[in-house]
């Protein structure tokens, strides 16, 4: 049985609909997935949607129509995505399914017989038509009224279930200090450890004040919070809630939770906590990205540059599928800094790197060898010559930032490849040496050696370039098998057939931000 990966994305919200931050997550996710695949990894890659609490009933109420028609119809649409960009989730949770809602009852029913969940109260100034309560100073501001309808304040009191995190600090304290790597980047990790250092309050975890949840068990008329319900996904897809997936246990804990970097808190703390109470393994890493701003701002409804889906599928048109994804992988938020989604940037990207270098490098070998060799791969009576252990040392350094989550590194290291064979062909001229019919075999070993790396480069890229990549590895021999086989120096036999590519068409201009 081959070692197993996993990996999880956000739930998202059916209350909005899909846009480049979505795509952006869920794509990095499928590139780790893919990658763990390709290496033969027993691989779990889960992504869903969040569709309780009262945003979502508030807006099905403003579509008139049902929560669960709002969820339905924009969960499908978040499914259709999936499909668009060609993710390999082997799963899609949705916290209205059965199987979830079951096991949240159960895990939460767990979580109060390990004594981690307490019955508070809180009191304070109520806005009924708002269904919001006021703080002490805003509603004395709005002289008791409220700011919206203008209608006297009340005086509530609400009783609910209260998840006792305070209780867990020193074993969270205990679970940073042991592991350096628990909270990446190490940016994101120091910003937990100082809120940490403020104190942890107890987490109200049900709510009164509406329905659209699942119900408390035990205690009708509280709906568990929203919150608590989608972190839980993680562990219900697997079912670790009722053991009625027993055949997806083995992917517990999950090697990576990623996330924006705007819902860390719950992902580093709370969500530990909770798994500490359950008696859970927790997942190795949660790694919190940041995010994209879109022509030099944040993306925001009312300015009108948020990049939705159809504009994320204008790129795809103009550029290809390889070039998007591409681009979110190498140039995106992956590290401790927003980036701006400049579509001059994305342009360069695409001419540079996959117009310029994977393309270009692929086609010159395989037109070379078509030309000079009639399109079977040369003898090299060098055996490679330096190339098999450069090539052994890349393959070797993609698996180690793969393990990391390094993508935009693993990337350069299938470039630095690319470019080391233009670099060689520039300098060893084999288009001039074929004219010297004598010189015959030194021009074959130059190309083999080329092809190979290429093709070895090549099966770096496929996580990253899913669509263009097959194309690559059929023109380069088509050579077949695992992992071990397929990065093997010398895969690709003399007098294999190679045909010439061309992968990546030139587009001339970047059209106008
Ligand atoms: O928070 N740049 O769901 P959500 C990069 N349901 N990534 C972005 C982004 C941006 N501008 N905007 C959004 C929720 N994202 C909860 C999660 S998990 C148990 C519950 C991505 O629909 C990023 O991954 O608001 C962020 O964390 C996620 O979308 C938020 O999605």
């Amino acid at each position: 049985m081959p070692a197993t990966a996993s990996i999880t994305t956000p739930i998202y919200y059916v209350n909005d609909r899909p846009h480049i931050g979505h795509v952006y997550t869920t794509t990095l996710c499928d590139a780790w997935a893919r990658a763990m695949r390709l290496r033969g990894r027993d691989t779990f890659f889960l992504t869903g949607t969040d569709e309780h609490g009262v945003k979502v009933e508030k807006s099905a109420a403003a579509n008139g129509v049902s929560p669960q028609a709002w969820a339905d119809r924009n969960a499908a649409e978040f499914e259709a995505v999936l499909r668009l960009f060609q993710q390999t989730n082997d799963d899609f949770i949705r916290t209205t399914q059965p199987r979830h809602e079951r096991q949240v009852q159960l895990l939460v029913e767990r979580l109060r017989a390990a004594g981690a969940l307490t019955k508070g109260s809180f009191e304070g100034w109520y806005d009924e038509g708002e269904e919001t309560y006021l703080t002490e100073t805003k509603a004395k501001e709005s002289d008791y009224r409220s700011p919206v309808s203008g209608r006297p304040l009340v005086r509530a009191k609400e009783e609910n279930w209260y998840f006792r995190l305070s209780a867990f600090a020193p074993r969270l304290e205990r679970l940073f200090a042991e592991n350096p790597d628990f909270v990446r980047p190490a940016a994101r990790r120091n910003e937990v450890l100082g809120r940490l250092r403020e104190g942890l309050q107890d987490v109200p975890i049900t709510r009164t004040n509406f329905s659209w949840g699942i119900p408390m068990p035990g205690d009708p008329g509280h709906v568990i919070y929203v919150w608590i319900d989608a972190l839980l996904n993680y562990v219900t897809a697997l079912g670790l809630g009722d053991g009625s997936a027993p055949d997806r246990t083995r992917y517990w804990p999950a090697d990576y939770h990623v996330v924006g970097k705007e819902i860390l808190w719950f992902h580093a703390v709370i969500w530990p906590a909770m798994l500490m109470a359950l008696e859970l393994p927790l997942p190795k890493c949660v790694y919190a990205h940041s995010f994209w701003i879109s022509e030099g701002q944040k993306m925001s409804k009312s300015l009108g540059n948020f990049i939705d889906l159809p504009a994320l599928q204008g790129h795809v048109d103009r550029y290809g599928l390889d070039a998007l994804r591409w681009f979110l992988v190498t140039r995106g938020p992956l590290d401790a800094t927003d980036t701006d989604f400049r579509v001059a940037a994305f342009h360069d990207a695409y001419m540079a790197e996959l117009v310029n270098t994977v393309g270009n490098c692929s086609s010159r070998v395989s037109a070379m060898i078509a030309k000079t060799f009639e399109g079977r791969m040369p003898e090299d009576p060098q055996a490679g010559g330096e190339w098999p252990a450069r090539c052994a040392a890349a393959v070797q350094a993609w698996e180690s930032h793969i393990d990391r989550f390094e993508l935009g590194q693993a990337t350069s290291v299938a470039m630095g490849l690319l470019r080391e064979v233009d670099g060689f062909i520039n300098r060893t001229e084999p288009f001039k040496l074929a004219k010297d019919p004598s010189r015959r075999a030194e021009v074959g070993a130059i190309l083999a050696q080329c092809a190979e790396t290429v093709r070895i480069a090549g099966v770096l890229l496929e996580p990253f370039l899913p669509v263009k990549t097959p194309e690559l590895a059929a023109a380069f021999g088509g050579v077949r098998g695992s992992w071990a086989e397929r990065t093997r120096w010398g895969a690709l036999k003399p007098g294999s057939g190679l045909v010439k590519v061309a992968l990546y068409p030139r587009v001339e201009t970047a059209p106008a931000a």
